[in-house]
């Protein structure tokens, strides 16, 4: 990159005519993901010392502890996409429905946001890494009002734009609106995103495999299968390979993004469908892996090609370097008959 600074909004500037539909409109709501993510990331940063952290004591829609932090980041994207005057409807982790948005006097909002404000969270007081999720969806319905439902529950194929932010050991911002999937690194001396990780394209094959390997007992036997496939010794193919599972969605998929991997969440007796959230999770992280020439599916088809039937629908997932998905739906799909 010859050493030129680019920042976040100057690209999207710049590739603002990569899409021909309302790009100037897209461009101020991914510049306004940004600055909230900032926002949260300076929050994030000082968890440890504000009090901020525990419990915030109420239980989300998904039946899990809610912790401040969580609050905080939900409450900084819904004002960012509020007042940006681009977002119609949002959906979140942490609201059981859509978040409608008044768009009286406002030229009509032409974009629907999804977002998990900061997955991971159980990993906030332990300092691990946490993340933002968002896709970003054209409108379907007719104006005047704000976003429905049917805005919301669009199939990911229809998405325009989606990324994600990590909290790690610097803080990166990784989007893609389909052409190509690069990465931002916070510079905290100057408060801007700037281009790290260009056109990132993730390899074929991989030797890291992620799963919490504590639900073994309930896996699909061609998912126990395919995790003993992974530990056999077999230089040839570089196996065993190297398990890594942090816990939190981002983490683990920036890190097998970057170096090759795979994630897994199969169905499990605790959650028949999966844990992860079709619309808000599995979505955008999907679009980015095909878009960074990785593969996504639940073990059978594209998870983009998934019909959302509620805001918080859950799927099974394989997720990362397009040959090691396959060769899991392999040992999926032939237990799969067998039942
Ligand atoms: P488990 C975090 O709560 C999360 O939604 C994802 O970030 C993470 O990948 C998954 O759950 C971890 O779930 O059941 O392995 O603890």
């Amino acid at each position: 990159m010859n050493g030129k600074i680019i920042t976040l909004n100057q690209f999207i500037i710049d590739r603002q005519n990569e899409f021909s539909y309302a790009s100037g409109e897209l461009s101020r709501l991914l510049s306004d993901i940004g600055t909230a993510s900032k926002i949260i990331n300076r929050e994030v940063n000082k968890a440890g010392l504000v009090n901020i952290l525990g419990d915030y004591g109420t239980i989300n829609v998904q039946g899990e502890e809610v912790k401040k932090l969580d609050i905080y980041a939900n409450e900084q994207l819904i004002a960012a996409l509020s007042s940006g005057g681009e977002c119609c409807v949002m959906g979140s982790e942490e609201n059981d429905d859509i978040i409608e948005v008044n768009t009286e006097g406002v030229e009509n909002a032409k974009y629907v946001v999804l977002f998990d404000p900061l997955d991971g969270s159980s990993n906030i007081d332990v300092n691990a890494s946490i993340g933002t999720i968002f896709s970003i969806y054209r409108r379907i319905s007719d104006g005047p009002k704000g976003g429905t439902v049917a805005d919301c529950l669009q199939d990911g194929t229809e998405q325009v734009a989606a990324g994600y932010v990590i909290y790690g050991s610097s803080t990166i911002l990784v989007y893609t609106t389909g052409h190509g999937v690069n990465g931002f690194t916070l510079d905290p001396s100057i408060g801007e995103f700037c281009l790290s990780h260009p056109d990132i394209q993730t390899p074929k094959d991989g030797k890291i495999y992620s799963i919490n390997e504590g639900n073994y007992a309930d896996f699909p036997e061609g998912v126990k299968q395919y995790i003993s496939y992974c530990k056999e010794k077999n230089s040839a193919e570089a196996r065993p390979y190297s398990s890594r599972y942090i816990g939190s969605f981002v983490a683990d998929f920036h890190r097998n993004l970057l170096k090759g991997g795979i994630f897994i969440y199969p169905p499990t007796a605790k959650t028949p469908n999966g844990k992860l959230r079709l619309v808000y999770e599995v979505n955008p992280l999907a679009f980015l892996i095909e878009q960074a020439g990785g593969r996504a599916t639940d073990g059978k088809q594209r998870v983009l090609e998934i019909s959302p039937n509620a805001l918080h629908m859950r799927v099974p997932l394989f997720i990362g370097s397009e040959n090691m998905v396959k060769k899991a739906e392999a040992f999926f799909a032939v237990e799969a008959e067998k039942v």
